[in-house]
């Protein structure tokens, strides 16, 4: 069957909506048609006319130790071999959730489910049955995968799309959630005095508007206040979870959320997202507790192998390396944008940084929606003509793994450089 990306397209166009199983996928946001990926390994991807790019999604995140790592393979084909799903209890599982429940310490028991979203859903479900109260606040900007809820001025595609939330979800669902602007602490405390939240739910360092990090003084606000009000804080590590360090942004900042989500790089490129919490929380859910949430592959033992082997590989040296490279992407790229004389800054959290085509800083939703888009579009697309795969939308972070070593930082600089010469004109 015709492999070529025109037919695949085409094909692909015919049976799933927008040719893709994501909308970001479409590259609607930066034009073209999207390569169709045929196979990975370490920093690159080749394409279906075996085309190589050095890629900087790396699956929107989980790939943090690149693409086909022989550790994780081996780890992934070894499991196949004994079955691929049990519905039952399995070792695998208990050995990730006792690596998880060792590297954050805020979370002694965690539930496996099968995606960020299903974990970012459970957890607002956890906090109302916990609290006993509707009311969520979350941040214009952040998004926390698409149940219902959560889709109110989300971020990430929702945003790429200019969508103020989404068609389907009902005036009853949204009025739940309240919103306030990233980094706005005086809203949020206004808020949580005069209405009675089960939680605010947040993405440490955001990461779904473009990286954005939190200001001094955030996150531990939002603490304060979930601790004078009784709401549940929910960390939403996602992305940031053993990306900006093993324990994830809550070591970093030194914070303890009352609820953490999970995902991406606990499952190594398998489907697999988590939420946990304290015992006395998490003994809530069933079959301890009244508060329901299950799942068919939820523990999927390919995915807790791939799980396993990904985080065996996340000692110090290697965020001291994923480090390394974001920094030297920073630099790199900071020094293009100044060669260029375009409107542009880069924001950075370790492994995980946004060039934005505006002068920063970038603080919230509101900053990031000034970012020229047409110029990053035009950026994407040179960028990919010359080899390097960039998230196909202004409001995504680039990620770096472990595979991205200098050599490969110094190529998507020198791409970069000659890219926004050529947008310069
Ligand atoms: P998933 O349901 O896509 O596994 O996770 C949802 C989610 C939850 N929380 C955070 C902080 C997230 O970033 C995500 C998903 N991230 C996007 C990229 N920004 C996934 C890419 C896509 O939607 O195709």
């Amino acid at each position: 069957m015709s492999t070529r990306t025109a037919d695949l397209l085409e094909r692909a166009e015919r049976v799933m909506p927008g040719g893709v199983s994501s909308p970001v996928r479409a590259y609607r946001a930066v034009g073209g048609a999207p390569p169709f990926i045929a196979r990975g390994n370490g920093a690159r991807v080749w394409d279906t006319f075996d085309r190589e790019y050095i890629d900087l999604v790396c699956s929107w995140g989980p790939l943090i130790v690149g693409h086909a790592h022989p550790r994780v393979v081996e780890a992934i084909v070894s499991q196949a071999q004994l079955g691929t799903s049990y519905g039952a209890p399995s070792p695998r599982e208990v050995e990730l959730a006792e690596l998880i429940t060792e590297a954050v310490p805020s979370v002694e028991m965690l539930r496996f489910v099968s995606s960020g979203t299903e974990a970012a859903m459970s957890a607002v479900r956890l906090a109302r049955a916990a609290t006993g109260r509707d009311k969520i606040l979350k941040f214009a900007g952040c998004y926390h995968g698409h149940a219902d809820g959560l889709l109110a001025k989300a971020g990430s595609g929702v945003a790429t799309f200019g969508l103020a939330d989404s068609a389907g979800v009902t005036p009853g669902t949204a009025r739940d959630t309240l919103t306030a602007q990233y980094n706005d602490l005086a809203t949020v405390e206004e808020i949580a005095r005069a209405v009675p939240l089960a939680a605010i739910i947040v993405e440490p360092y955001a990461g779904n508007m473009g990286c954005v990090p939190p200001e001094p003084g955030f996150l531990a606000g939002l603490r304060r206040i979930c601790d004078s009000t009784g709401a549940l804080l929910i960390f939403d590590e996602v992305i940031t979870g053993f990306r900006l360090a093993r324990g994830g942004a809550q070591a970093l900042v030194d914070l303890r959320p009352d609820i953490t989500c999970l995902g991406k790089v606990i499952g190594g490129g398998l489907p697999v997202g988590a939420y946990g919490a304290s015992r006395s929380l998490m003994s809530r859910v069933a079959p301890l507790g009244p508060m329901y949430q299950a799942g068919t592959l939820s523990g999927n033992p390919l995915a807790m192998a791939a799980g396993v082997a990904t985080l065996s590989l996340l000692d110090s040296s290697a965020y001291e390396a994923l480090d390394h490279s974001g920094a030297r992407l920073e630099r790199g790229l900071t020094e293009a944008i100044r060669a260029s004389g375009i409107d542009g800054c880069v924001q950075r959290a370790g492994s995980l940084l946004t060039l934005f085509f505006s002068s920063g800083p970038i603080r919230d939703d509101v900053d990031a929606a000034r970012a020229d888009r047409g110029s990053f579009a035009a950026f994407h697309r040179a960028m990919l003509s010359r080899g390097v795969m960039l998230p196909p939308s202004q409001l995504e972070c680039w990620f770096v793994s472990l595979a991205h070593d200098d050599g490969v930082i110094d190529l998507v600089v020198r791409a970069a450089h000659d890219s926004l010469k050529e947008i310069v004109g």
